[in-house]
């Protein structure tokens, strides 16, 4: 078999002191950490169309980069090819997981029917490279955005012969994850918004896309497809308005329509940050209302207000992140799903490599950070002190609904002014980078 790769051997782990660019400084998949090991904990996973499709095009010119496995001419012999070389670059970086649209993978035909077979004929050879090298799929999904007949949205367009096509795809793209033993399947509302609410009912495309939703339920139960679907919250970015806004937004739309059941979130860095929370707000609105399934890990820059899909370098971010999602008992079905593009002058097939081994290094001191904050207590400790009124028997009695606002009036007449304390925000911040 051709290697696409021939420069690069398999990545190791070498600890702190190393100097190699092309080693591990912190992942080290077994290090056991609070009962798992890193892998087991972190469980990485490669997207395949920043990494294999994506070829630094921005909105000023088409791409810069240049791939062996991308030049054969036929659309189906390169996506072969990139087939074989994106097995031979997770293999060769070490992670345990993949994830991918079916538009990635397989180019579309003229029919419906002559795309699901070039489909078919991909997904048979990722099976059987998944079987050769035991990487699994994180998730599936479909591209219900890019092409032009899905302009006005997929499951919300105007046009319910669009929101077949649409819903045409997710069943395919359902099967074939089936087929290929995904974890889960996720629902990006890649053009599920509105430009202007002048040519917009969105109450009914909302309620059309809830429709869309309870079919994929049903279809899910057909074919017996055990893993969770996510919904993917972001902001803006196609439309003006994406509906899936943030997670406070999916949370409440999945249950105004009776989808709990059946959908937890995949939480991105960079959507986070463009819907004006920190990822790890969005991270624990998940934990704390039970719908945290995965997450695409990237970041955004402080300075531009767009998706850049950057590969997430900050400590800061990451270790705040692991301590959420370990505070929140982990990874079931989900993991980290590098959802990260090369900047445009990373040429270079090795810049995918750095890119990837900083990333999960990244994640990997977040990792052994969270888990000493953990351990070490003193932020629990802080929360704790600062709520302890809630645990005396006057803070109790609200708690448990006892308390009615007559008896809270006569309780303040009596005590007068409550006593002040401190929020410890300058201190905690410190505490904090004693981890880093
Ligand atoms: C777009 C985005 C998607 C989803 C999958 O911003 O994040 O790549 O992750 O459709
Ligand atoms: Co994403």
């Amino acid at each position: 078999m051709t290697e696409y790769f021939p420069k690069i051997k398999k990545i190791k782990f070498e600890g702190a002191d190393s100097k190699n660019p092309l080693a591990f400084k912190h992942y080290n998949p077994k290090q056991k950490i609070m009962g798992k090991n890193m892998a087991e904990h972190l469980r990485f996973a490669v997207c395949y169309w920043h990494t294999f499709k994506g070829l630094g095009a921005d909105p000023f010119g088409p791409g810069t980069i240049i791939r062996n496995y991308n030049s054969s001419g036929d659309p189906m012999q390169v996506a072969k090819d990139t087939m074989v070389a994106a097995f031979e670059f997770f293999t060769k970086l070490g992670v345990n997981f993949w994830c991918f649209h079916d538009r990635d993978i397989a180019p579309e035909a003229d029919t419906l029917a002559e795309t699901n077979k070039r489909l078919d004929e991909i997904v048979k050879l990722a099976k059987k490279l998944q079987k050769d090298t035991g990487v699994k799929l994180l998730w599936g999904t479909t591209n219900a955005f890019s092409h032009r007949r899905f302009m006005a949205g997929a499951g919300t367009n105007p046009d319910p012969k669009i929101f077949a096509y649409a819903a045409s795809q997710i069943k395919k793209a359902m099967e074939v994850t089936k087929e290929l033993g995904g974890l889960a399947y996720v629902f990006w509302g890649g053009r599920e918004g509105y430009e202007t609410l002048l040519n917009t009912d969105m109450k009914r495309e909302l309620d059309h896309l809830a429709m869309l939703l309870h079919m994929a339920v049903d279809y899910k139960k057909k074919i017996k497809f055990k893993g969770p679907f996510y919904i993917e919250p972001k902001p803006k970015e196609p439309t003006k308005h994406q509906y899936d806004f943030d997670a406070g937004n999916c949370f409440a739309f999945l249950q105004r329509h009776n989808l709990l059941d059946d959908f937890k979130l995949n939480i991105e860095a960079n959507h986070a940050t463009l819907a004006g929370h920190t990822f790890q707000h969005e991270l624990q609105f998940c934990v704390d209302n039970d719908i945290l399934g995965s997450v695409d890990a990237n970041r955004g820059d402080l300075f531009l207000g767009w998706d850049t899909d950057q590969f997430p370098t900050d400590i800061y971010d990451t270790t705040l992140a692991m301590y959420t999602i370990l505070k929140g008992g982990g990874f079931t079905t989900g993991g980290l799903n590098f959802d990260a593009k090369l900047r445009r002058q990373s040429i270079d097939p090795l810049d995918l490599f750095y890119a990837h081994i900083g990333a999960m290094d990244a994640f990997a001191r977040g990792l052994k950070n969270a888990a000493k904050m953990i351990r070490g207590g003193r932020f629990d400790k802080a929360i704790q002190k600062r709520y302890a009124g809630w645990d005396t028997v006057f803070g109790q009695r609200i708690e448990k609904g006892k308390a009615d606002l007559g008896e809270l009036e006569k309780y303040t007449l009596k005590n007068g002014e409550p006593k002040l304390q401190s929020g410890r925000q300058e201190m905690l911040e410190n505490l904090l980078n004693e981890y880093l």
